[in-house]
């Protein structure tokens, strides 16, 4: 028995010990969706959905990990690090922690349809307040994302007034950059690269980015608002 227990505690050890060894080499990681690659049909496709997540998203996270290992970046490096001090990176390192940072926040502020729920009154209110209704909001986010030219993203974001605006970036980059043609703290975003909706929506952007809203998580969203507002 004590045998046992010896070689259970060492087993315990060695268990805890390699991952901690093997995350020091890659420090960033993809992160679990909390829902199925099908839970946002028919607004999401499941294939586009698991090519976005399993391919796109970890390609950023590779290079991030390689970029790690080429001594490019700092191992102690976090991605609001990188993302904040975009100007200093290299190319492919702005484009990568960008890449990270966006998608993850994509995949928390959506998730199945019949989840959507509803905006805070606060949030509600502030978007009332600058573009008179909700459906006027979303005409004009709709309209900023069909005109973002090429890949990028649209976003709501707050600024350091706590307005929220609307504002896209081209590439992977975001608001959150010191490169950002508009600073703020994303509250809403949306993938507008082909990559997001090209199986179910072909060229027709604007039906994906009407569409989308059904995906969005208005809880998810409406905590980012109160932390933004709160920073
Ligand atoms: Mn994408």
């Amino acid at each position: 028995m004590k045998a046992f227990a010896t070689a259970s505690t060492a087993l315990a050890v060695l268990v805890f010990t390699l991952p901690v060894s093997a995350q020091d080499a890659t420090p960033f990681s993809l992160p679990d969706l909390a829902y199925d690659y099908d839970a946002l049909e028919p607004v999401i496709d499941a294939q586009t959905m698991e090519l976005h997540h399993s391919k796109h998203h970890q390609t950023f996270v590779d290079n991030l990990n390689n970029a790690v290992e080429a001594g490019t970046i700092s191992a102690d490096a976090t991605v609001e690090e990188l993302v904040a001090n975009a100007s200093a990176q290299p190319t492919g390192v702005r484009n990568s922690a960008g890449g990270h940072w966006n998608h993850t926040f994509f995949w928390e502020i959506i998730g199945p349809v019949d989840q959507s729920g509803e905006p805070s009154a606060d949030l509600a209110a502030a978007i009332d307040a600058v573009y008179d209704s909700m459906d006027e909001f979303k005409a004009a986010f709709e309209e900023a994302g069909a005109g973002r030219f090429g890949s990028g993203w649209v976003w709501l974001v707050v600024t350091d007034g706590g307005e929220l605006e609307i504002t896209t970036t081209p590439n992977q980059d975001n608001p959150l950059m010191d490169v950002a043609e508009l600073q703020g703290v994303p509250v809403i975003g949306n993938d507008v690269w082909e990559h997001a909706y090209y199986l179910t929506y072909n060229n027709r952007r604007a039906e994906y980015l009407s569409n989308w809203w059904d995906v969005v998580n208005w809880d998810a969203v409406s905590e980012r608002y109160a932390e933004a507002l709160a920073q």
